[in-house]
């Protein structure tokens, strides 16, 4: 016996990965219902070989379904993840309204697998943003191993962090280039400067002190999911890549840490694929992650200008690790410690 799904959001970016991510992973799934807007209704979507019709939110009964993955943005999820908790299904959700809520846990399993048991609470478990989730599967090992007191991170990331409506966008403008023809109207763009051939460092809104909520988040998420007490400074930056994001990361430590020990520590740990040859080509970059299920980790190496800090680049499949896969992770957490009350 298996487990009653729903995948709110199902047409999404995201939708579409949790969909194909549980299949995948041969979740054990007895109904699996897929489910969107009044205006979705009825559009298909697969999971593996079966075709499913999207059905209405608004309408769906929650009261048989043990969890239902959430992938509908902040507003959908701020009114509906409470109902639909009520009416007995886990709720992971993909947006950042309930991340940092004290009474909703956010999980990275690789990182804090153990705090789906707070999801009693609300019955809300949150996913991370794709850029942290991706870091903290790399710091974590590290952290153990010498303790991490400063982070500096500059994010590279790809447009379908910013939906379908960006990576048409992307793909347009660079059509557009080509032909000579100018981009379309600034009230259809969803960034605010040209992407093709170009970066853009700034990611979601402004906040007061000039940082982005993009930035925010990676020092706010890190703090909640890995340790409080690790300070972290970010830069995030949009490129013109379609899927995966990247991280220039540097890490302070308390305790002396080599490359090769940390090149060590991270080959044995879960969720990470150490690729680091130091010769052209001996690393990873955004295409090769696509579709792949690990955080990678190349470019190691130590950084002379502190008493103990290494210096890396890290990518994965933000639509994969940073959000579908993460949150089927979750499910799979959840079914492993059989907190899944209708599990038969
Ligand atoms: C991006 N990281 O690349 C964002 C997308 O808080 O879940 C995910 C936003 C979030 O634009």
């Amino acid at each position: 016996m298996g487990y009653r799904i729903a995948v709110v959001g199902a047409t999404g970016n995201v939708g579409r990965e949790m969909l194909s991510i549980l299949e995948e992973r041969e979740f054990p799934v007895d109904e699996i219902v897929a489910l969107a807007s009044r205006r979705s209704q009825g559009t298909e979507v697969s999971f593996g070989d079966r075709v499913l019709k999207c059905q209405t939110l608004e309408t769906f009964d929650f009261s048989k379904t043990d969890i239902c993955l959430m992938s509908a943005g902040g507003a959908v999820s701020k009114e509906w993840s409470p109902k639909i908790a009520a009416q007995g299904a886990i709720v992971i959700d993909n947006s950042s309204v309930w991340r940092m809520d004290p009474d909703v846990p956010l999980v990275v399993p690789e990182v804090n697998a153990d705090a789906v048991a707070g999801y009693t609470k609300k019955g809300i478990i949150a996913n991370p943003n794709c850029s942290t989730a991706q870091l903290v599967v790399a710091l974590k090992p590290l952290h153990d191993a010498a303790k991490i007191k400063r982070v500096v991170v500059s994010t590279y990331q790809s447009v379908s962090g910013a939906g379908k409506d960006a990576m048409d966008e992307l793909w347009n403008q660079t059509k557009g280039i080509y032909v000579n023809q100018a981009p379309e109207g600034d009230e259809n763009r969803k960034f605010p400067k040209q992407i093709a051939f170009n970066v853009i460092p700034h990611i979601d809104v402004f906040m007061e002190d000039g940082y982005t909520k993009e930035e925010w988040k990676l020092v706010a998420e890190t703090k909640k999911i890995l340790d409080p007490k690790i300070k972290l400074t970010a830069t995030a930056v949009r490129v013109p890549v379609f899927v995966g994001h990247s991280e220039a990361v540097n890490i302070e430590f308390e305790k002396p840490l080599s490359a090769d020990e940390a090149r060590d520590i991270l080959r044995e740990a879960p969720g990470i694929l150490v690729v680091d040859k130091r010769e052209p080509g001996g690393y990873v970059t955004p295409v090769e992650c696509v579709g792949d299920f690990a955080t990678f980790v190349s470019r190691i190496r130590e950084d002379p200008t502190v008493d103990s800090g290494l210096a890396m680049w890290i990518v994965s499949d933000n639509l994969r690790k940073g959000a579908a896969l993460n949150a089927v992770q979750i499910a799979e957490c959840l079914a492993n410690r059989g907190m899944l009350k209708k599990a038969a």
